[in-house]
């Protein structure tokens, strides 16, 4: 049965910043489906986020209290936040460029700390809000405005990055994965420790274009076709598994 969601929204807010066919709705979704399964009151919920398109998915749109801090530092807000109120159940929610570039050391150090927060990263593969720049997480060879002939650096493994960090929970899922993605949402949420889950969300706008994507739908049908389990890989050969995105949980907690 669907539910009504409007109860966590801040009822002034009448429209959200994302551009036609952006993931970052779609995650906004799972995540508010989450913490109504949850039955989780947002009264003891502290959204944080830094700078960018997927920054704005909890602010000012969710009605909770809500941090949108400097890039790069939402991490380094949300531990202030925690460790001054342990009682906060704290979740942060970014993009790739702002938890894994400029915040990449936050990151590592809140997963070796353990830091009981949520960590929800959408990766949409590029510094999507201002003008579409190569990030940490852009593949290797795709166009982007700083790297038109092809990105010659090898993107970071963001589950293992923070899984050899030491974090309690580890998931990466696609937005096509509605069902499994806020499951792995509820899972990081009710998890105690530093938790984390990376989520592929497509970027037409930024990405897409400069990437022979005709339209938005084009790159939802080849992350629905890149997509595969976990529990798949090692049944597969290296040819197989090459441009496959290996999603499901590498840390169950
Ligand atoms: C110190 C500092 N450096 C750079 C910027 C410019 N800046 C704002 S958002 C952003 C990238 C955001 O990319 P990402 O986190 O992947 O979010 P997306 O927009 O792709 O969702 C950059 C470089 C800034 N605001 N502050
Ligand atoms: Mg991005």
């Amino acid at each position: 049965m669907a539910r009504d969601l409007e109860a966590y929204l801040r009822s002034d807010v009448k429209s959200t910043p994302f551009c036609p066919g952006c993931g970052h709705g779609i995650l906004m979704n799972a995540i508010l489906r989450a913490i109504d399964e949850l039955h989780l009151a947002m009264d003891k919920m502290l959204f944080v986020s830094g700078i960018g398109c997927a920054a704005w998915i909890p602010s000012p749109n969710f009605n909770a209290d809500t941090l949108h801090t400097l890039h790069g530092r939402a991490i380094a807000f949300a531990t202030g936040a925690k460790m001054f109120n342990p009682e906060l159940k704290v979740v942060v929610i970014s993009g790739d460029g702002d938890l894994t570039s400029i915040g990449g050391n936050h990151l590592i150090h809140a997963a070796r700390r353990d830091m009981d927060m949520t960590v929800i990263c959408a990766n949409n593969m590029i510094y999507g809000m201002t003008g579409g720049q190569v990030a940490s997480t852009t593949p290797l060879g795709a166009s982007t405005a700083t790297s038109v002939e092809g990105n010659i650096y090898r993107p970071f493994d963001l589950c293992k990055l923070v899984q050899a960090a030491g974090a309690s929970y580890v998931a990466r899922y696609s937005v096509t994965q509605v069902v499994s993605l806020k499951e792995a949402i509820k899972k990081a949420m009710s998890t105690k420790g530093f938790t984390f889950v990376e989520v592929l969300s497509p970027c037409p706008t930024q990405f897409g274009r400069r990437n022979r994507y005709d339209a938005p739908t084009d790159m939802l049908k080849t992350l629905m076709e890149s997509c595969i389990p976990v529990e798949e890989v090692e049944h597969l050969s290296g040819e197989a598994l090459k441009d496959k995105i290996v999603t499901g949980e590498f840390i169950h907690g």
